[in-house]
């Protein structure tokens, strides 16, 4: 058969049609969002060519289960990235070799920057290019295998990235150290305030370990996460029990080479209800004992076990003011059971006990900051990041910055209980930069939530940030397609809380969606605006908690039907007839007092304090002038029609991108996105309907005409639509 003849063409057409054919299926199912940020499909040319000669063959020595996932990970990541294998040796005898080493192994002996590499850490690494058996090489170095295998994640990323690897000389660490997902899972499989499926973890068929958690395990790892605390806070003793404890020791074992540690949340009560105990009293010599010996079984079990995360004496849970105990007895009890062990224990500063008129926002400083220089070594307090509940938009928590002598670690959440679940695109790296550059001022200017947490204020021994898991079993883990960058962007902000949020966003869209410069801007653009445009049509200048009472999901300002009054929309607007907001300044609730000078005076009055928490810390009249010359109402009321504005216009910067994306993620975003706009038109009509009964103002010029009437809204959730 000649070239030229019509045979061959015929077989070549076969050929080719079967080739697009096979492509064609495997970009339908390998677009489902599985494989998350680590796609590893093949780079665009020019750069390919260049990392082909840059990149010749993979070094990595040595015999471990991380080892093994290492060498895994680089040549099936550079197999994809550039279009070829790239072949493994055993020794360095060319240019061009990949290096992968720690600190001890023979190839590092001729090393000179072994002091650099042990300054890295035990998680950090180094990479840099260098003459090694006489041959010119790129070399991840470090002191343990786990901070290998970060270097070897950190490598990949350049290539997805397309950054030059010509003169790399990279020196990382995080900065952090406990870089935990809390998982709200129950131990019926599903997950409180979960939004993306069921429980990942599937206790009935435990210890026997599926696939997919060690997927899970590789996506942390690729962002330095080091830790999971399985089960929800709101515990069931029974993940204690023996047999539980068998389970969690099979996904410790799945998940220890790639350097995650498993962490529970006991139940305080497990005494009594696991151990057949009277009584949980922190201070009873028979309930010490108890937790000592349970302690010490998971450690026969799980040597490198973490911790406890612990939610004592809120919203129901037992704890130790249950016997007349201090949160400083609980927490210090479970510490001495764990410290033999190097475990720790997380507590939880989620207290808010109701007193008459009192303010919710205020609570847990009050209940706690007296308790600052009273826990153990091992105890870190966990603090939410605003006072209230991971609201859209809030000051940050007053207990950072007033707590010089505890070890604090923020949480923030993944999962969107109040910024529309898995439906919202909402990019959180926003609004997690707003919390973490905030200034606390508790030792003078520059006193930001970040330098409280990273310890480098109060020199705190252990640091760490947490963050409630978005996962689930939804195939593309995270419900919205959109809602993965949460989870990139709280493991790339636990591991360098300086990071940006337009540098997460590029990374991310590159990694995971398209590198076509043109969409990869306009998406970026749609991230950054997305969380000050949720605000807008949610709860704009300082509204908080207007949701649906029990789900969260929606608008229902007039609520008024849950148990406390502190669980109640009405309770924390308080619109009347003079006007919106909560007064928490010098004549109201004064809870303004927690800040340090000068938040307090600038927070405490009116004119000075930032209108995006105008009413979170003032009841302001609906005729005040804003700096907009407008009145409250009406400047309240355009933002509530910008933010629909808005999700209207990124549908349509999303269509123009369709030729960008791939089908499959197309749609599936394009169908979120619609109701989005749904959403944000209810959230906009049911509070200005309802607020309007108070008042009495029109709607300003630009504000559409409801879409339906408040009766309406009332009658039906937008869940139940
Ligand atoms: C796990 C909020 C949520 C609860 C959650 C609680 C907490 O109140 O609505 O579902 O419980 O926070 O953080 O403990």
């Amino acid at each position: 058969m000649t070239r030229g003849s019509t045979h061959w063409r015929i077989h070549r057409f076969i050929f080719s049609a079967i080739v697009f054919l096979i492509f064609a299926a495997n970009a339908v199912n390998g677009e489902d969002g599985y494989r998350l940020w680590l796609r590893y499909d093949q780079l665009p040319s020019p750069e390919r060519n260049v990392y082909r000669s840059q990149i010749k063959s993979l070094v990595v020595p040595g015999q471990s289960p991380t080892l093994d996932i290492i060498r895994r990970e680089l040549s099936d990541g550079l197999q994809g990235l550039l279009g070829t294998a790239v072949p493994m040796s055993d020794s360095i005898d060319s240019d061009g070799a990949l290096v992968v080493v720690t600190i001890n192994s023979t190839l590092a002996a001729g090393l000179k920057w072994k002091n650099q590499i042990k300054a890295s850490g035990a998680e950090g690494f180094q990479i840099r290019i260098e003459k090694l058996n006489r041959h010119f090489v790129t070399v991840i170095a470090s002191e343990t295998e786990i901070g290998s295998l970060h270097g070897a994640f950190y490598f990949l990323r350049l290539l997805q990235t397309l950054k030059p690897i010509a003169r790399l000389n990279v020196n990382e660490q995080p900065r952090l150290q406990l870089r935990m997902l809390d998982h709200w899972d129950n131990l019926d499989g599903t997950i409180e305030r979960g939004y993306a499926g069921q429980s990942l973890w599937n206790w009935s068929e435990l210890p026997a370990i599926n696939p997919r958690l060690r997927d899970y395990a590789r996506a942390n790892a690729s962002l330095g996460i080091n830790g999971a605390v399985l089960n929800n806070v709101n515990a069931d003793a029974k993940i204690l029990s023996a047999e539980y404890l068998r389970k969690v020791a099979a996904l410790a074992d799945c998940f220890r080479p790639y350097g995650i540690r498993v962490y529970l949340s006991p139940r305080f009560s497990a005494p009594i209800d696991l151990g057949g105990l009277q009584t949980a009293d922190p201070l009873a010599t028979e309930v010490i004992a108890w937790w000592k010996q349970k302690a010490d079984e998971i450690y026969g079990l799980i040597p490198d076990f973490g911790g406890f995360l612990v939610k004592a004496n809120s919203e129901g849970q037992p704890g130790p003011r249950t016997y007349n105990r201090t949160h400083a007895d609980g927490a210090n009890m479970l510490a001495a059971a764990v410290a033999p062990h190097h475990g720790v224990v997380i507590w939880r500063a989620f207290v808010y006990d109701m007193k008459p008129d009192y303010d919710r926002a205020g609570a847990a400083y009050e209940e706690l900051q007296p308790f600052d220089g009273k826990f153990a070594a091992n105890v870190l307090l966990q603090i939410k990041n605003g006072p209230i509940d991971f609201q859209p938009r809030e000051p940050f928590h007053p207990l950072f910055g007033a707590m010089p002598k505890t070890q604090v670690i923020p949480e923030l959440q993944i999962t969107q209980e109040y910024l529309g679940f898995s439906n919202h695109l909402v990019f959180l790296a926003s609004m997690w930069r707003e919390f973490l550059d905030s200034d606390t001022y508790a030792r003078g200017a520059g006193s930001t939530v970040t330098r409280v947490a990273d310890g480098s204020l109060y020199h705190q021994k252990i640091t760490g940030l947490a963050g409630v898991a978005n996962t689930g079993t939804d195939r593309n883990w995270t419900g919205h397609h959109f809602l993965q960058a949460n989870w990139y962007a709280f493991g790339r902000l636990a591991w360098n809380p300086n990071l940006s949020a337009q540098q997460i966003a590029d990374e991310w869209i590159a990694m995971t969606l398209t590198r076509d410069r043109n969409s990869s801007q306009a998406i970026a653009r749609i991230m950054i605006e997305s969380h000050e445009e949720v605000v807008d049509y949610m709860t704009p200048l300082g509204l908080h908690h207007l949701f649906w009472g029990g789900h969260h999901y929606g608008p229902a300002p007039w609520w008024t039907r849950e148990k406390r009054d502190d669980w109640n929309p009405v309770y924390f607007h308080r619109a009347d007839k003079t006007g919106i907001g909560f007064d928490r300044g010098p004549s109201g609730s004064n809870t303004v007092a927690q800040y340090h000078a000068p938040l307090r005076e600038l927070f405490g009055k009116l004119d000075s304090c930032p209108e995006k928490f105008l009413l979170w810390f003032h009841h302001v009249p609906w005729d005040y002038r804003m700096r907009s010359g407008r009145t409250l109402w009406d400047e309240m009321a355009l933002h509530y029609q910008r933010g629909v504005h808005w999700v209207r216009a990124t549908r349509k910067r999303w269509e123009s991108m369709k030729a960008a994306i791939d089908d499959e993620r197309h749609e599936a975003v394009a169908r979120r996105l619609a109701i989005q706009e749904r959403d944000a038109i209810a959230w906009r009509d049911a509070c200005l309907l309802y607020f309007q009964i108070f008042s009495k103002r029109p709607l300003p010029a630009g504000v559409e005409k409801p879409a339906k009437t408040l009766e309406e809204y009332k009658a039906k959730s937008l869940l139940d639509n």
